[in-house]
């Protein structure tokens, strides 16, 4: 940054606000003045959330939206950032992030919080793409990816909820469809309408054997399932329903959140009564991908430190030629250093990208970018917990990257992606 340089943008004023997520807990939205006007962004929150992600930071206050207000980012933003970033000229929104890392100083985000970093880095890009007269997601484009070429977008749609996100005690989180059309040019406008007929199908099955539609966190439907197996049936039997090819049309994924399960080395997936080790839960595994051929995707099938057990699961796919993405979430935190660690010890072969573990956005990238450059998978993700800002269907478009995981086609704060996605994508049909 310069003091007072020719080029670039002097931040005028960053203001931070108290908002609510989709469950009704505080969130940060900030402003960020520029002479060129106002830019906003606002962070989502995580419910399964890894130990290893970035601090988020709260009151702690229990009195007060019960202690998850986050007035201490307002004041962090107020008395330190805004003061500061007055006499700062930036030339980059990477050059933004870097003074924020600085100001914070931690290794976690732990002084100032991931989640203040976030809101005004998102913020900084969009005003640095305005300055461009870029659109946001050609910016981060041309500045983070060599302007590699965009690739249709795939939807991961989380269309049955378990876990951390629901109430109905199947223990996997997510049952996810993926209609990636192997075999067929389709525009985004064509995945996603699948996927929202799948969803409508699903509905009315589950409806028609007596079970409840209410939906869970992300907006995927939370019946009272007693095997994962069920759900897994449900939504085969609403793919083709509505018309659709399991397999070459549409996936399916899983995001099994182990580590909401994981107790002494033990994996209870099944309950208290049948606990697993991680040897017998890998041979689990490897059985439910011979049943389900059309599972291409698990998501975090292991606790977060137990890489022993990754690594099984990862050499277990490997030997049997198994087409899968293993896909790191709570094990990886969107972070570099142990992105690394994953690809030395062959962990897996996936990254789920989540801005607010990492806490900034060019970090995100540059931990995408690590990943692309291992030749591993890439999963722009949402949280459970979320904002109306589409921020993420900008960064997947940016990447090249096909795959976006924005939960199930209902509620505004899912929707809003897929319907930045279709802005993004206007007639293009691409
Ligand atoms: C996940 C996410 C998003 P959460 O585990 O992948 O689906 O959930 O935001 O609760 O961590
Ligand atoms: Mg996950």
């Amino acid at each position: 940054m310069n003091q007072g340089g020719f080029m670039g943008i002097h931040i005028l004023h960053l203001v931070g606000r108290e908002i609510l997520d989709s469950r009704g807990n505080p969130t940060l939205e900030v402003d960020l003045g520029t002479a060129k006007g106002w830019f906003r962004a606002s962070v989502p929150s995580g419910a399964s959330t890894g130990s290893h992600e970035a601090l988020e930071l709260r009151d702690r206050e229990s009195s007060r939206y019960l202690g998850k207000g986050v007035q201490i980012c307002i004041r962090h933003i107020q008395n330190r950032l805004d003061p500061a970033i007055q006499k700062l000229t930036f030339s980059s929104a990477r050059e933004v992030d870097q003074w924020l890392i600085e100001q914070d100083g931690s290794e976690n985000k732990t002084n100032l919080g991931g989640n203040t970093l976030l809101a005004v880095s998102m913020a900084a890009h969009r005003a640095f793409a305005s300055l461009a007269n870029q659109p946001l997601f050609e910016y981060l484009n041309k500045t983070y990816f060599g302007s590699r070429s965009m690739t249709t977008p795939t939807p991961f749609m989380n269309v049955i909820n378990g876990g951390k996100h629901a109430d109905n005690g199947i223990q996997i989180q997510e049952f996810m469809i993926v209609p990636h059309f192997r075999n067929q040019q389709k525009s985004v406008h064509d995945k996603v309408r699948a996927g929202v007929e799948i969803y409508h199908h699903l509905k009315k099955q589950l409806s028609q054997a007596g079970h409840s539609t209410n939906v869970g966190d992300e907006g995927g439907f939370a019946p009272g399932l007693h095997h994962e197996h069920e759900a897994m049936d449900f939504i085969l039997e609403a793919i083709r329903k509505a018309g659709y090819q399991v397999g070459s049309d549409v996936g399916l994924a899983l995001d099994i959140a182990a580590t909401e399960f994981y107790r002494n080395e033990k994996y209870f997936l099944h309950g208290p009564a049948e606990p697993l080790s991680a040897q017998a839960l890998c041979e689990y595994y490897v059985k439910l991908l011979d049943d389900y051929p059309e599972i291409m995707s698990i998501e975090d099938p292991l606790a977060e430190d137990d890489w022993e057990g990754w690594r099984e699961l990862s050499a277990a796919v490997k030997s049997r030629g198994r087409q899968l993405f293993l896909v790191g979430d709570d094990l990886l935190v969107t972070n570099p250093k142990r992105l690394n660690q994953a690809i030395e010890r062959s962990a897996c072969n996936a990254v789920l990208v989540k801005m607010n573990q990492i806490g900034t956005v060019s970090e995100t990238i540059d931990t995408l970018n690590l990943a692309l450059k291992a030749d591993w998978q890439a999963i722009i993700s949402h949280r459970s917990g979320e904002t109306e800002d589409p921020y993420i269907a900008h960064l997947v478009t940016a990447s090249g990257v096909e795959w976006l995981k924005a939960g199930a086609p209902c509620r505004s704060d899912r929707n809003c992606k897929y319907n930045e996605l279709f802005r993004i994508y206007g007639n293009k049909n691409i």
